[in-house]
C-alpha cells in the first residue's frame, strides 16, 4: 500500500515536471536593468539571486534572462563574443551556478536567451573566418563586393538593409570581402548552410543544458537564412521596394525582405534543435521549453509549432503588442485573441506576451487604465505567460535623452530629434524597486547606465506591496488564481459583451469556474452574465484592479455585476459545472482550492 502511494506520487512529481511549461508564468528580466548588486550601475546576476524571493513571492514559474554571456555590447548581449562565457559586468559562471540553483531551490526554472542568428565581430570564430583559417572559411556569409562602374569604388554586393538602419553588409579588410550583418555591424550572420555553424551551435545548447537551465528564448530566429546566391546566378539578388510611403533606402521598412526573413530552411533548423532538447527530457526528467520569436505572419507563425513527424517550439505570439493598442475596443481584443486560438494547431500550447526589451512599455503602449486588464489576460488565457519586468507594477517608459542614449537602433538615425522614435532605452530604464536613490536599483554615486525614470518614487515595488490596491497586489492576485484547474486546463469562452466589454471564462467540469471581466470604457455599469449558460450563478471576486469600486471577497448573482470603468475584476464561481454526480469531490476540491 504505501509502496502504491509512494508511486503514485512519483508519478504525479514527473508529471508535473513534463507539463509545467504549459502553463508557465514566465518573467522576463532584463539583467542589466534588474537590480545591480556591486554599484557599477549596471544591473548582474548577483542582483538577479538577491532578488528570487521576491519572484516566488510573486508566483512566477520561470526566469527568461536576457543575454548574460560575453559581449562588447554593441547590442547590449546580442552580440555575443563567447556563448560559453558569462560578460564580466554581469559576473562569473560561478555567479551563475550560484543563481540556477539558489532558483531550483526556490522551484524557479530558468530560460535564457539563444542568439542564434550572429555573434559578435569580436568572437573567436568570426576573426578566424575573416582570416580564412582553415575550416572556420564559411562560418560567415561573405561575398564579393561590386565595383561601381562609374566611380570605380567597391560597393556593397546588394541592397539589403540592416534592421538597424543602412547597408547590412560590411568590408572587411584582412579578407578583402564583405560580410553580411542583418543587425549592428557588429553582428556578422553566421552561415546556417555550414554544417559545421549548424553542429556548433547544437553544442551550445548542450553546454547550458548540461548545466540544468531548463530551456531557451530563441532571438531572431527567421533571420537564419538569407537566399542562396548559387539560385541566382553567384550572387545575393536584391530585395525588391515595398513601396512604403515615406521611407527611404536606408531605412529597414523600405525594402520587401524576401530573401532575408521566414525561408522555408529556417524550420527544420527549429526541429532539429528541438530533438537536441528532447534528448535531455529523459536524462534530466524535466521538460525543456523552447519559445522562437519572430515577428512574422500567421502562416510562418503557425509553421513553428513542428509537423507531424517532428516537434517544434513555441512561437511568440506578439499579436498583443502588435494588433492591439490604447484605443482597440473589447471587439478589437476578442478578434485577436480568437485569431491566434484558431490557427493553432490542435494540441499545442498558446503564448500571450504584453512586452518586451524591444517594445514601448505596456503602461506607456496601452494606457496606464489598461495595465491591470491586459495583465489579467494574458494570465487566465490558455497557455503561456510572458511579463516583462515591470509590468506587474505598471511602469512607464522612462525618458533618455539623445545624450544618455545607447540604443544602437536610435543611435543609427543620426538624429537628436526624431531618434527617440526608434529607442529601445525607454523600456529599458532601471527596475524601481523603491523610493530610495536610483529606485533601489543601484547604491552607486555616478550614472547608472541608463537613468532612473522620474515617476520612480510614486510608481515602485515597495510602496505597491504595502497598498492592497495596487497594480502589484492585483498581479499577484490573478497569478494565485492562474493556478486553478479551471486555468490551467479549462475550455475558453470569449465574449465581447459590447464595444467596451470583454469577458473571459475558463471553465472545467467538477472545478470551480473563472471569470474576468474588464471595462474599458472610463463609464460603470451592471451586467448582466446570464447568457453565460455554462456559467454557476454565484460568483464571488477573487482579484480587482486598481479602477474597481467592487473589493476582492464581495459576492453577486451572475444577472447583476457591476462594474466600474476602467475596471478588471476577477472572478470565481462559487460552485461547480455539473454539479450532482461529483458533488463531493467538487466541493473538496473547491476547500481545498481555498485553505492552500
Ligand atoms: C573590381 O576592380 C578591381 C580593381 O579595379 C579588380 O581587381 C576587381 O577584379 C574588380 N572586381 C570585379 C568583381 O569586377
Ligand atoms: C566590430 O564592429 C564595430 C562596429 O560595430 C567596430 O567598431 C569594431 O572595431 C569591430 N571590431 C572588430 C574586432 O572587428
Ligand atoms: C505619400 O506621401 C506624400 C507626402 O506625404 C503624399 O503626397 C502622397 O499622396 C503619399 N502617397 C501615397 C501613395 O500614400
Ligand atoms: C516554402 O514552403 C511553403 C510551404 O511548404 C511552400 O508553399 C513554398 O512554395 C515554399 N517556398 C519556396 C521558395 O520554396
Ligand atoms: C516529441 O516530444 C515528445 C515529448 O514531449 C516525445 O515523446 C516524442 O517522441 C517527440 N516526437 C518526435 C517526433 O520526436
Ligand atoms: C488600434 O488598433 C485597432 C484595432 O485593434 C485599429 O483599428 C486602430 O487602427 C489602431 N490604432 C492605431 C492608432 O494604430
Ligand atoms: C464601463 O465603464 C464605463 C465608464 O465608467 C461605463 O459607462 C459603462 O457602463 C461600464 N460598462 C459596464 C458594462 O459596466
Ligand atoms: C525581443 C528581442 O529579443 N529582440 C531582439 C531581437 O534581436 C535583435 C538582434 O539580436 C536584438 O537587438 C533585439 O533586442
Ligand atoms: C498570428 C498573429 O497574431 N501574428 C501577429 C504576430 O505579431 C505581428 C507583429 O506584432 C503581427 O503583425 C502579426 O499579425
Ligand atoms: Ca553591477
Ligand atoms: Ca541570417
Amino acid at each position: 500500500m504505501r509502496v502504491a502511494f509512494l508511486l503514485l506520487f512519483v508519478v504525479v512529481v514527473s508529471a508535473a515536471d513534463l507539463e509545467w511549461w504549459k502553463t508557465a508564468l514566465i518573467y522576463q528580466i532584463y539583467p542589466r536593468s534588474f537590480k545591480d548588486s556591486n554599484g557599477d550601475g549596471i544591473g548582474d546576476l548577483n542582483g538577479i539571486t538577491e532578488k528570487l524571493p521576491y519572484l516566488k513571492e510573486t508566483g512566477v514559474d520561470a526566469i527568461w534572462l536576457s543575454p548574460i554571456y560575453l559581449s562588447p555590447m554593441y547590442d547590449f548581449g546580442y552580440d555575443i563574443t563567447d556563448y560559453r562565457e558569462i560578460a564580466p559586468e554581469y559576473g562569473t559562471m560561478d555567479d551563475f551556478k550560484r543563481l540556477l540553483s539558489e532558483a531550483k531551490k526556490l522551484g524557479i526554472r530558468v530560460v535564457l536567451d539563444y542568439v542564434p542568428n550572429h555573434t559578435s565581430n569580436e568572437s573567436d570564430w568570426f576573426i578566424r573566418s575573416a582570416n580564412r583559417e582553415s575550416g572556420y572559411e564559411d562560418y560567415y556569409v561573405w561575398t564579393d563586393g561590386v565595383n561601381d562602374t562609374a566611380t570605380g569604388e567597391l560597393k556593397p554586393p546588394n541592397n539589403w538593409v540592416s534592421q538597424f538602419r543602412k547597408s547590412a553588409w560590411e568590408f572587411n579588410s584582412a579578407r578583402g570581402q564583405y560580410y553580411l550583418h542583418q543587425f549592428v555591424i557588429g553582428q556578422p550572420d553566421l552561415n546556417y548552410r555550414n554544417d559545421k555553424v549548424q553542429q556548433e551551435m547544437k553544442d551550445v545548447l548542450r553546454f547550458w543544458l548540461d548545466l540544468g537551465v531548463s530551456g531557451f528564448r530563441v532571438d531572431a530566429v527567421n533571420r537564419l537564412y538569407e537566399a542562396d546566391p548559387r539560385n541566382y546566378g553567384g550572387r545575393y539578388p536584391d530585395e525588391p521596394l515595398s513601396g512604403i510611403n515615406g521611407t527611404v533606402p536606408d531605412d529597414y521598412e523600405y525594402l520587401n525582405h524576401i530573401y532575408t526573413q521566414d525561408l522555408n530552411e529556417t524550420y527544420d533548423v527549429v526541429y532539429n534543435w528541438r530533438d537536441v532538447l528532447d534528448e535531455y527530457i529523459a536524462i534530466q526528467g524535466e521538460y525543456k521549453i523552447m519559445m522562437t520569436e519572430a515577428y512574422t505572419d500567421l502562416n510562418n507563425m503557425i509553421r513553428y509549432y513542428g509537423t507531424n513527424t517532428r516537434n517544434g517550439s513555441i512561437p511568440f505570439n506578439f499579436s498583443f503588442l502588435g494588433d492591439i493598442n490604447s484605443s482597440s475596443n473589447a471587439w478589437d481584443i476578442k478578434v485577436v485573441i480568437d485569431k491566434w486560438m484558431t490557427y493553432m494547431p490542435n494540441g499545442k500550447t498558446a503564448n500571450w506576451v504584453n512586452g518586451n526589451h524591444d517594445q514601448s512599455r505596456l503602461a506607456s503602449r496601452q494606457g496606464l487604465e489598461r495595465v491591470d486588464a491586459m495583465n489579467m489576460l494574458a494570465l487566465i488565457l490558455p497557455g503561456v505567460a510572458i511579463t516583462y519586468q515591470g509590468e506587474e507594477i505598471g511602469m512607464t517608459d522612462g525618458y533618455v535623452s539623445w545624450e544618455d542614449t545607447k540604443d544602437p537602433q536610435a543611435c543609427n538615425t543620426d538624429d537628436n530629434i526624431n531618434y527617440y522614435k526608434k529607442s529601445r532605452d525607454p523600456s529599458r530604464t532601471p527596475y524601481h524597486w523603491d523610493s530610495s536613490n536610483n529606485a533601489g536599483f543601484s547604491d552607486t554615486t555616478g550614472k547608472t547606465w541608463l537613468p532612473v525614470a522620474e515617476n520612480y518614487r510614486t510608481v515602485n515595488l515597495a510602496k505597491q506591496m504595502n497598498d492592497p490596491k495596487s497594480h502589484y497586489q492585483f498581479y499577484k492576485d490573478v497569478v494565485q488564481v492562474r493556478r486553478n484547474a479551471a486555468v490551467r486546463e479549462g475550455d475558453l469562452d470569449t465574449r465581447a459583451l459590447s464595444e467596451f466589454v470583454l469577458v473571459v471564462t475558463r471553465l472545467l467540469p467538477n472545478y470551480p469556474g473563472v471569470l474576468g471581466v474588464v471595462n474599458l470604457s472610463e463609464k460603470s455599469q451592471e451586467l448582466d452574465l446570464s447568457s453565460l449558460q455554462l456559467l454557476p450563478d454565484n460568483l464571488k471576486v477573487v482579484a480587482s484592479g486598481v479602477s474597481c469600486t467592487t473589493e476582492k471577497g464581495a459576492t453577486m448573482k451572475k444577472s447583476n455585476v457591476p462594474i466600474s470603468g476602467h475596471c478588471a475584476l476577477l472572478f470565481e464561481s462559487n460552485g461547480c459545472l455539473r454539479l450532482q454526480p461529483y458533488i463531493v469531490l467538487c466541493i473538496f476540491l473547491y476547500l481545498i482550492s481555498h485553505l492552500i
